[in-house]
């Protein structure tokens, strides 16, 4: 198959374009596997990461479970508490997150020497551009059971790889088959593969987007292909448009080769629920030290402060402000961070949660290091 293939513009003129062919590699329940590795006793058995369950008196929540542990129900961000109801018996492990970084170092940079450009996204997940590796899309599912093979063979993991003409379809094959899949799409069968998949299969179409896409009537993706493009933009503006093009399998983003993360956060959910304002002040100074070095170390300054507040109702409010300078003291910024704070404790509502993050991030001058 030729690279180079004609493409109908929407002006109606007909250009010449180099097809690409894009890889989305995810390993499969990433933390719990890398744990069962290291912990060859724990296979066949449910296994979840997350916060200290407490025999059910435990707070925070599951940060992924394994396969076996997914079929009683568990599922990441669910409360620990709920994921021990669901099943007592599960070993529950707490987040090695050192660990899981080191072993996401190795495999982007086996991911790396199968890629023409490679695009990290996540602690376990990348887009690869292969089009001058692979001949075609046949080639390019013997790339994939190739780099399967490897990750197998040096980290002792599986992955699932998704394979399209561009990111979007890639990333939304590599999902369709889970775990240690290979799913592959090719230009002329994207419309069908997509057509019967729900819409929040989409990328920025969470929950909301999809409660009011599915009130116009609109649950699949074929559904959404088929929809009025302008009632579309009248109802969601230039996202609609989007939505509109995606639905029909459109995507022109590049691999970008230099993946800079979004944000660092960390977050407390306290023992009990608190008004205790002096301890609810200490921690988020506490999580914004933790912040402000993981932003510093990974060799970067950052904008925007944002602090999250989660009332003993489950209530969740967050408050922002984006700083003129992204070099300001640190003091300074404990003032910002305390302004931010203030006004959600003036209720005197109880505080289960509080949260602090870092983002607008540039990479800091003469700085070329990724985490
Ligand atoms: P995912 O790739 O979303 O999940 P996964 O690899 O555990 O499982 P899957 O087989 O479905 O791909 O996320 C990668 C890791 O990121 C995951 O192992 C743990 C972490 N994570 C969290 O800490 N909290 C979360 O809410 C999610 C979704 C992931
Ligand atoms: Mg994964």
């Amino acid at each position: 198959m030729s690279n180079l293939f004609m493409r109908h513009t929407e002006a109606g003129s007909r250009e010449a374009v180099s097809s690409r062919i894009i890889m989305h590699v995810d390993l499969d329940a990433f933390f719990a596997a890398v744990e069962e590795r290291e912990h060859p006793e724990y296979r066949g058995r449910p296994v979840v990461v997350g916060a200290d369950p407490k025999e059910g008196r435990g707070r925070g929540v599951v940060s992924t479970c394994n396969y076996e542990a997914r079929r009683f129900g568990i599922r990441s961000a669910m409360p620990i508490s709920r994921a021990w109801r669901l099943c007592k018996d599960a070993i529950f492990l707490p987040v090695n997150h050192e660990l899981y970084q080191k072993v996401s170092s190795s495999i982007i940079m086996i991911l790396r020497s199968y890629a023409d450009k490679l695009e990290q996204v996540g602690i376990d997940e990348a887009f690869l551009d292969v089009s001058k590796r692979a001949k075609d899309f046949t080639g390019a599912g013997e790339l994939a059971k190739a780099i399967k093979r490897k990750i197998a063979e040096k980290e002792r993991l599986t992955c699932s790889v998704g394979i399209g003409p561009n990111k979007l379809v890639a990333k939304i094959a590599s999902d369709y088959h889970k775990p240690d899949g290979l799913t592959i799409v090719e230009e002329k069968d994207v419309k069908a593969f997509l057509a019967p998949l729900p819409v929040e299969k989409l990328w920025g179409v969470g929950r909301k987007t999809k409660v009011r896409l599915n009130a116009m009537g609109i649950c699949t993706i074929g559904d959404l292909a088929s929809y009025h493009n302008a009632k579309l933009r009248d109802e969601f503006g230039a996202f609609g448009v989007e939505f509109h093009r995606m639905a029909h399998g459109i995507d022109n983003s590049e691999v970008v080769e230099e993946w800079t993360p979004k944000s660092f956060s960390r977050e407390h959910t306290f023992e009990e629920d608190t008004g205790d304002q002096n301890l609810i002040y200490t921690t988020a100074d506490r999580l914004f030290e933790e912040v402000e070095r993981d932003v510093e170390r990974n060799g970067f300054t950052f904008q925007t402060l944002t602090v999250k507040i989660r009332y003993e109702d489950f209530e969740t409010h967050t408050r922002s402000r984006t700083l003129q300078s992204p070099a300001a003291k640190p003091n300074a910024l404990k003032e910002v961070l305390h302004e931010l704070v203030s006004p959600f404790l003036e209720s005197g509502r109880k505080v289960r949660l509080v949260g602090v993050s870092a983002s607008s991030l540039s990479m800091k001058a003469g700085q070329k290091t990724l985490i």
